[in-house]
């Protein structure tokens, strides 16, 4: 679904990153429900980096606590953080989680895990500070990567391969419930970003994880998920993001 300047939702996230944005991107860009995706509009018209340093001042959530980071969504005079927690809030005006209250919660489960397994991605590049750049904490790097795609990684993976196949409502097609929710989107991006980032070892990795993949398959497929990600909307992965491709850690 194209952005639009009258949207009701506003998601404030990193203009030239994926992201965390990235799964509440994908989240409006599969229920087909109009975003503006603020930052990404130029700064004199509200848009930029600076939209979202407004949203991380004392009162720029109005009356809800101060957000720690972006993602940042704003829906009339609710301002809420923190991706999960979007997530929960969006799944059911979306069509993306079923109406039940255990389901959702699963849902949210299983998305606080997908929140755990991309931070330990995002710290095989920024093991010691995400303040360093990468060239001042290599060695680091080496060393974390080494472990997360040994231990870590498959460890992960494998809890989301148990998640699909348990689900016996959709029969392995879905992570939680009998159709897509917002989880899965999720999932579709986890392994994207896994992809991107560690193309060797995701090689080896997805062999064991043949419901995971087929999700992803199933997900790009999806006519509004593949239109966004034929779009200028889908912002290239890149080495400022989450996942990132440096051949040296990939082994
Ligand atoms: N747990 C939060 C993490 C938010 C987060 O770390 N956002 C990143 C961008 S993906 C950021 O801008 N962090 C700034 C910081 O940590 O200082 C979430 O899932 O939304």
């Amino acid at each position: 679904m194209k952005a639009q300047p009258s949207a009701e939702y506003e998601l404030y996230y990193w203009p030239s990153i994926q992201g965390r944005g990235e799964l509440i991107r994908l989240a409006f860009e599969a229920a087909g429900v109009a975003y503006l995706d603020v930052a990404r509009s130029p700064e004199a018209k509200g848009g930029g980096a600076k939209a979202i340093r407004a949203m991380l001042e004392p009162d720029g959530a109005g009356e809800g606590p101060p957000p720690f980071a972006p993602p940042i969504l704003k829906h009339g005079p609710l301002v809420l953080a923190q991706t999960a927690n979007i997530l929960f809030y969006l799944g059911p005006r979306l069509g993306l989680v079923p109406d039940d209250e255990p389901s959702r919660l699963r849902a949210n489960q299983v998305q606080l895990t997908i929140a755990d397994f991309i931070s330990e991605a995002h710290d095989t590049h920024h093991p010691i500070a995400s303040g360093l750049y990468y060239d001042e904490q290599k060695p680091e790097s080496l060393r974390r990567s080494e472990q997360f795609l040994a231990h870590r990684a498959p460890k992960f993976l494998g809890c989301f391969e148990r998640v699909l196949e348990h689900n016996s409502a959709a029969a392995g097609q879905h992570a939680i419930g009998p159709a897509l929710s917002y989880v899965d989107l999720s999932l579709f991006q986890a392994v994207s970003g896994m992809r991107y980032a560690f193309p060797v070892a995701m090689a080896r990795l997805e062999k064991k994880t043949p419901l995971l993949v087929a999700l992803h398959d199933r997900v790009a497929a999806l006519p509004r998920v593949a239109a966004y990600l034929g779009s200028p909307r889908r912002i290239p992965f890149n080495e400022h993001g989450l996942f990132r491709h440096y051949p040296e850690l990939d082994k």
